[in-house]
């Protein structure tokens, strides 16, 4: 992808020089599991850590407009945690030499820096029903706290993000084309997906407020402490915009309510966890206060079967389409992913109206 794999450690260090950093970097690498940007940790030698990102432009179309709304939600964060009004901190935009919120580089490669979080563990799977309400508190506050980010709203980063509908259409114009001539191998996975279109309509935007939300909550979004597992600071700010808040939750459940990891390639090893569910629409609810309406609350215990038969089907399509979208580290990686959420999405589906039940005993037992 744009030459990325030719930069030395030297390049990095010279793209590191044009930003304010403490002291000289001594060192780059690699760091974090992101499936589009490309995320580098550096070390200075008077001891500062920071993380210098490449915003993949293939992704995200305008990455001017992009950084505007990662400083504007930074910003209003921090005036928040130095307010007292949230113990969750925020990232810290290193500016470059001339000010700005982040440089250009070669091939039209846009580049920002921010701040290292000391002591933050981001998991994959969660280890304990604590780290599942921690997350889940975490991202409801983030949610809180951004509702009355001032100003205009914030720009739309990738448009249609979390629309199923268009997801599914993609994906059916995915099979026809069938560019690779992978749909036979796929063909289990093609069925699956096509009796499962309901849910490619059951949440849609306009019938739900519209909020500034994270709409990437991956479980490895959040930072928890590494001893006291507490929420430290949601991380990944680059689809912060105006959404729908259940696509949030829903995303948070489909990772953290999960016995495995999304490309889990073993099926059997896949299964729904419902005393993370519990956990998560606690620690939601807490940490969302009284946010929500009616109309979203009565779907929390659907999102998260909508979301992970959306990202279903975005492995899907561009296993279909050759790879272009998501990095994959092996061949068939991304089949791999849509037939590790099929699964997912199975067992919620056994467990629908344990979910509905969870739901409303949280919702009516004793918030103090
Ligand atoms: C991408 O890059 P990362 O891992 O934070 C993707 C999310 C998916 C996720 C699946 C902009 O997020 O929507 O849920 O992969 N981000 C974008 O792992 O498409
Ligand atoms: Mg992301």
């Amino acid at each position: 992808m744009d030459g990325l794999k030719d930069l030395s450690t030297d390049d990095l260090i010279e793209l590191a020089s044009r930003f304010r950093l403490q002291g000289g970097v001594v060192s780059a690498e690699p760091f974090g599991n992101g499936n589009v940007n490309d995320t580098f940790l550096l070390n200075s030698d008077t001891g500062n850590r920071y993380t210098l990102q490449r915003i993949n432009h293939d992704v995200f179309k305008d990455p001017v407009s992009l950084m505007d709304n990662f400083a504007r939600v930074t910003r209003h964060l921090s005036q928040k945690h130095a307010d007292g009004q949230t113990t969750l901190s925020t990232l810290v935009l290193v500016p470059a030499l001339d000010g700005s919120s982040y440089i250009t580089g070669e091939e039209g490669n846009y580049w920002r820096v921010t701040e290292y979080v000391p002591n933050g563990l981001s998991l994959e799977v969660p280890q304990s029903r604590e780290h599942a309400y921690e997350a889940a508190r975490a991202f409801g506050d983030f949610q809180y706290q951004l509702r009355d980010i001032p100003g205009d709203p914030l720009i739309e980063t990738i448009p249609d993000f979390h629309n199923t509908e268009s997801r599914y259409h993609a994906f059916l114009r995915a099979v026809e084309a069938d560019l690779c001539q992978r749909a036979s191998e796929a063909a289990d996975l093609i069925s699956f997906a096509k009796e499962n279109e309901h849910l490619a309509t059951l949440i849609r935007y306009a019938n739900f407020p519209t909020r500034t939300v994270h709409n990437d909550t991956k479980l490895n979004n959040v930072l928890l402490h590494e001893t006291t597992g507490v929420g430290l600071c949601v991380v990944d700010l680059d689809t912060v915009m105006p959404g729908c808040a259940l696509h949030d939750f829903g995303d948070l459940v489909r990772t953290a309510a999960c016995s495995s990891e999304e490309d889990e390639p073993d099926i059997s090893q896949i299964h729904f966890l419902p005393d993370r569910f519990s956990a998560l629409v606690e620690g939601y609810l807490c940490g969302v206060c009284d946010l929500l309406e009616s109309v979203e609350v009565e779907h929390l215990a659907e999102a998260p079967q909508v979301i992970t038969y959306e990202l279903a089907l975005r492995f899907l399509t561009d296993f279909l389409l050759g790879d272009t979208y998501f990095k994959v580290k092996r061949p068939g990686h991304n089949f791999e992913r849509a037939r590790a959420q099929f699964q997912l999405l199975r067992s919620m589906q056994e467990y629908a109206s344990q979910m509905k039940s969870t739901v409303s005993s949280c919702l009516t037992a004793d918030p103090a």
